[in-house]
């Protein structure tokens, strides 16, 4: 046996699993949501939504006060997560269309290759937004690389978002339920002659864009993008979570005799929010109070299903959002005005996009019965840090160079240990620094308050500074009290961006 096996054994050992009966790993269930803030959740101090589902998981096992996305965008975190590198050391993670090439080179370590060479099945089901393919994709053939080529065993996903054509599902190579007689076109580029899009055809929509998202109609929603043909194919927005449900309960039954590894990508609350009718209406606070509704009760399937197959003991799930809320994304759905005093993203300033805590703080649950004890975690914890932390769960080590950012945190996320990051790079549009308490923002003259969604960025030309423990709303810039940590953290941002770890 290899030495670092011995280690990892003993490691295991210490961390208080494996010394009664067999030492095997728990499958891991990775649920992902969308854009759903800290505040939205009841186990944080939400009153205004009941999320009794995801209430009672963070009851049942740790909850983090503390954790972070990596970015406040959906592409880059999500590259984080599967990468364990920083998105900003790579070009092109920004927000992708649902036509780009897989942004993920097959072959490089990531997070559920490292699940499959510890010898799991590896499943994605949800949103993916990495792209797919390289240069043009034929959504009407083989659409590779992808899921497949990066880790996954099995794979039924949506392109990019509910809000990017093309709006059809692929499964494992294909779109699903594509008619070969009615084939599927996409373009960012140019409308299709005849197609009705948002812009010329707004008689034609129920829910209307509020800015952008003006181009093609699909199921009477205009998006971004334009794409004609594959009518058979395209999803029903009001059934879209329950799809992903579905597909996460098979994969659960069909492996249940085999370690597992799921990472289910929900897309609630992200926009368009189109609750199914059995929570339409039910949450007072419009769509996007209906769809975390929903969201939680989809959680509740999930974590009902593992009862029933009597895998909630050997199986450890992890609950978080891949960045910050956001009310109004680009739809007419009422979301700021019904929004009442029910506050997403918590105390955290800015939301979704930001540079602020609201960008990038989320909810992120953990349990794992009898061998996480119920609590609260206050530590500094980053999704990044998600790779070689389940690497290390599973025996696997991770190359440095491929994940260069990635931490293994493993007794804190089994809440062995208090304290977690020492320091974190949270990604806006620019890049702020975490040092324990400390935060530092780099100036920058984009706008301060982005005009689509109303949220401040964090942009500020001169250099912000805020100590989070005594002012959690980043109110008070101390850059002109503290010019010395304001240099010591520019200058530990400039290390950390020339050269990882
Ligand atoms: C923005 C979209 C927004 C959302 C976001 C990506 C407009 C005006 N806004 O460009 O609606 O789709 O991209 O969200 O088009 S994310 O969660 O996938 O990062
Ligand atoms: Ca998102």
């Amino acid at each position: 046996m290899a030495r670092w096996r011995w280690l990892w054994l003993w490691t295991l050992v210490g961390l208080g699993f494996g010394t009664h009966g067999s030492t095997r790993p728990p499958n891991v269930l990775l649920l992902y949501a969308d854009d759903l803030g800290w505040g939205d959740l009841g186990c944080y101090g939400a009153t205004r939504l009941a999320t009794p589902h995801l209430d009672r998981l963070a009851r049942a096992g740790l909850r983090f006060t503390d954790a972070h996305s990596s970015a406040a965008t959906c592409t880059p975190s999500r590259y984080s997560l599967l990468t364990g590198e920083y998105a900003w050391r790579k070009k092109g993670t920004g927000v992708l269309p649902g036509d780009a090439s897989l942004v993920i080179e097959p072959g490089r370590t990531t997070l559920p290759a490292l699940f499959q060479r510890a010898g799991y099945v590896t499943g994605v089901v949800g949103k993916w937004h990495l792209g797919l393919g390289t240069n043009t994709v034929d959504w009407n053939g083989e659409i590779s690389p992808g899921p497949l080529d990066i880790g996954f065993s099995e794979a039924f996903i949506m392109a990019a978002t509910g809000d990017r054509v093309p709006c059809v599902y692929v499964e494992n190579r294909r779109v699903w339920n594509l008619d070969p007689a009615d084939p599927l076109r996409v373009s960012y580029q140019t409308p299709f002659a005849g197609e009705p899009t948002g812009r010329t055809r707004p008689d034609l929509l129920q829910l209307h864009p509020s800015h952008g998202h003006d181009q093609a109609i699909v199921h009477g929603i205009s998006r971004i993008g334009y794409l004609t043909g594959g009518r058979a194919a395209w999803w029903r927005d009001e059934t879209m979570a329950d799809e992903f449900v579905g597909r996460a309960r098979a994969f659960l039954d069909a492996h249940r005799t085999k370690p597992f590894f799921l990472y289910l990508a929900f897309h609630d609350p992200h926009v368009p929010r189109v609750p199914h009718p059995r929570f339409a209406g039910k949450s007072g606070l419009g769509p996007r109070g209906d769809v975390i509704l929903q969201l939680d009760a989809n959680v509740g399937e999930v974590l009902a299903e593992l009862d029933r197959l009597q895998l909630a003991e050997q199986t450890l799930v992890i609950f978080t959002s891949d960045n910050g809320a956001v009310v109004d994304d680009g739809y007419r759905d009422d979301a700021i005005a019904r929004l009442g005093d029910h506050r997403p993203n918590g105390p955290w300033r800015g939301g979704k996009y930001s540079k602020y805590e609201g960008g990038t703080r989320v909810p992120f649950l953990v349990r794992w019965p009898g061998h996480i004890a119920p609590g609260v975690s206050s530590a500094l914890f980053s999704q990044v840090d998600l790779l070689a932390t389940l690497a290390a769960l599973i025996g696997q080590s991770p190359d440095a160079r491929q994940s260069p950012d990635s931490e293994n945190h493993l007794a804190t996320l089994l809440g062995k240990q208090t304290t977690g990051r020492r320091e974190a790079v949270e990604q806006g549009q620019g890049l702020a620094l975490r040092q324990e308490q400390w935060k530092f923002i780099t100036p920058s003259d984009g706008a301060p308050i982005a005009w689509e969604t109303g949220l401040e960025t964090g942009n500020q030309p001169q250099p912000q500074l805020y100590d989070l423990s005594a002012d959690p709303g980043e109110t008070n810039n101390l850059a002109l009290q503290a010019p010395d940590r304001v240099r010591q953290m520019q200058q530990r941002l400039g290390e950390l961006r020339a050269q990882p770890r």
